[in-house]
């Protein structure tokens, strides 16, 4: 997967994704991220990158030439069109089915706006995807790009050790994780329960279960309404919720 941002702040981006997961992934070829600063193709000898709203108001408009220019520069080395997803509140909001789906692409542009705003033409012309990473405001689109690029990499073969992929499957299901435990068996008094103890792996699979189930009633019961629920999923929640 070859990651390409269009951003004011591209040190952001490349410190941001060079540590842990992401950075071993990187190292292994599995995830290449390219970083273009839109300032470059700002093309008057100031490198202002952005100006006054037409029709007047607060804040500061990107201007939609060095956008443009930067994502030329970026898909005029082949014929290929990407899909370019512009980071902004108003966007879909990016759930895991988004992260799935954007994991099977070869390669993404994301460009990422900050002020006020980007100018309208730009996106019109270039945008395919309009993504929000949740109801509140950030400054520029950079986090969210890392958020993103972070929830849709881990989904890539090879990028989590096959015993770590496995726990994909929990969100497939819209349940939330049931409880870990580690050693110690006994911390401050407290227990772990003695099902994890027990050796029986059919036993531990049917706790952890009802536990998912009751975790995500009692958090987020909105999941439920997706959930992909087996019958005895509704038998138990019939019972535990009565
Ligand atoms: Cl994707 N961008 C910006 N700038 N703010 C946000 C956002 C994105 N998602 C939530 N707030």
């Amino acid at each position: 997967m070859k990651y390409t941002i269009l951003t004011l702040f591209p040190d952001m981006i490349k410190q941001g994704l060079n540590t842990s997961i992401m950075g071993k992934a990187q190292e292994k070829k599995l995830i290449q991220i390219e970083a273009v600063n839109i300032r470059d193709y700002a093309y008057n000898k100031h490198k202002q990158v952005d100006d006054y709203p037409y029709g007047g108001g607060a804040g500061m408009v990107m201007q939609p030439e060095p956008i443009y220019e930067a994502y030329k520069s970026v898909i005029e080395d082949g014929n290929k069109t990407p899909r370019v997803i512009y980071l902004t509140p108003q966007g879909k909001p990016f759930n895991q089915t988004m992260a799935r789906e954007f994991s099977k692409e070869e390669e993404l542009i994301f460009l990422c706006g900050h002020y006020e705003g980007v100018d309208e033409r730009v996106i019109d012309r270039i945008v395919t995807d309009e993504v929000s990473i949740g109801d509140y405001i950030l400054t520029g689109g950079e986090l969210a790009v890392m958020v993103m690029i972070d929830a849709i990499s881990r989904l890539i073969p090879d990028v989590l050790s096959n015993e770590t992929s496995a726990e994909i499957e929990t969100f497939d299901d819209n349940l939330l994780e049931y409880p870990q435990y580690t050693r110690p068996a006994v911390f401050m008094d407290d227990r772990v329960p003695d099902v994890l103890l027990s050796g029986h792996h059919k036993n531990i699979d049917v706790w952890r279960r009802q536990q998912s189930l009751i975790r995500t009633y009692h958090k987020r019961p909105d999941l439920l309404e997706t959930a992909n629920l087996t019958e005895a999923d509704r038998k138990f929640l019939d019972k535990y919720c009565k």
